[in-house]
């Protein structure tokens, strides 16, 4: 029940930085904002996949595809174990999958967008986990024990799918002119989606003040998108790229002033418009589809398992 003394040692216990765990009292609005948000994550792991698979036959050499192969692997399993901390609050995936497919779940606005070249593979690994490590990295603190748990784990992997990004991208940068401009051209692509990775600016992220409170998130969304940008802009000037923004600038605080983000486009691929949320909806639902049978036999097996075991 949901009375005063309950939600007073809840809050207690996340002010002395104790997990919540599944089992334990929570308030019902703390365990739908975790559905949300947790699910959305599991889902951009999975559809994260899409932009990548798309290069695995098209690797240029054997380590590459090795290497790209093991990545969006990876990303797979990021999605199980976030799809299996979700369920310890009682949704089940199917229903996670099913509100995904219809719409009402999002998932991170940065996989609307094409990979045309192989640059695309290196801008997305150097960029894209790298903004989702510096978000991953506060994760692991997060108030919610299976969370913060799979936050640890995934955060190893996403340090090696940095690196294998940025790899790609400074071998292109010491490659031919057009190899430089494939490079320079694939970072100018998802520069502004990864900066969109942290969401709205504080003041317009209607979750944040909730969140910050349950120390569900333990960092601000603009302060996140800073570190990643203070990080980032070094990397890329380190191996010759150009910023994509006329007005950046070095603060004497160490710290870079940018360009605000384009947020009506922002907005736009989130409802739906970006230049491929239909096709990897499209291509979800089908290899969800696809997979029907696995499940069925999975299922199948694990019951005749059951009863063999009863019989014996
Ligand atoms: N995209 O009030 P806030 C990865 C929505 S994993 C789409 O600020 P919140 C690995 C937000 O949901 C990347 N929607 O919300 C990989 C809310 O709508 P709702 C995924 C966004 O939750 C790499 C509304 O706008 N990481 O990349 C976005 O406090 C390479 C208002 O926003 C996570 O999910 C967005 N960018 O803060 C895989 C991290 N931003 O739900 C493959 C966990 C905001 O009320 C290849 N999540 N919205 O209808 C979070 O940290 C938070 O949920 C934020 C948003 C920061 C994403």
């Amino acid at each position: 029940m949901e009375n005063a003394k309950n939600l007073e040692e809840f809050q207690a216990k996340i002010d002395a930085e104790i997990k919540i765990e599944p089992k334990d009292w929570m308030p019902e609005e703390y365990r739908q904002h975790l559905i949300r948000q947790m699910s959305q994550h599991a889902h951009s792991e999975v559809i994260g996949m899409q932009p990548e698979g798309n290069w695995i036959t098209r690797s240029p050499s054997l380590r590459a595809r090795k290497i790209l192969m093991a990545k969006v692997q990876d990303e797979g399993g990021h999605g199980l174990y976030l799809y299996c901390a979700t369920e310890t609050l009682g949704v089940s995936r199917e229903q996670l999958i099913k509100w995904l497919h219809e719409g009402k779940a999002k998932y991170a606005s940065v996989f609307n967008y094409p990979s045309p070249t192989w640059a695309d593979m290196g801008a997305i690994g150097w960029l894209v986990d790298g903004a989702a490590i510096v978000n991953q990295v506060s994760l692991q603190r997060t108030s919610y024990g299976p969370y913060s748990r799979a936050m640890v784990r995934i955060c190893k992997e996403e340090s090696f799918h940095q690196r294998q990004g940025y790899e790609i991208m400074a071998t292109l940068m010491e490659g031919t002119a057009e190899q430089k401009k494939m490079a320079q051209e694939a970072f100018e692509r998802w520069w502004w989606p990864s900066l969109m990775m942290f969401g709205p600016h504080d003041g317009d992220s209607p979750r944040s003040s909730n969140a910050m409170k349950w120390k569900i998130k333990r960092e601000t969304n603009d302060d996140l998108r800073q570190q990643f940008i203070d990080k980032t802009i070094p990397q890329a000037e380190l191996i010759g790229l150009k910023i994509p923004d006329a007005n950046y600038k070095l603060l004497e605080n160490g710290s870079y002033e940018t360009s605000d983000i384009d947020w009506d486009e922002f907005w736009n691929v989130i409802k739906g418009n970006g230049p491929c949320n239909t096709q990897r909806i499209k291509q979800h639902a089908a290899a969800h589809d696809n997979g029907q049978w696995v499940r069925e036999a999975a299922i199948a097996y694990n019951e005749k398992k059951e009863q063999q075991l009863k019989l014996a």
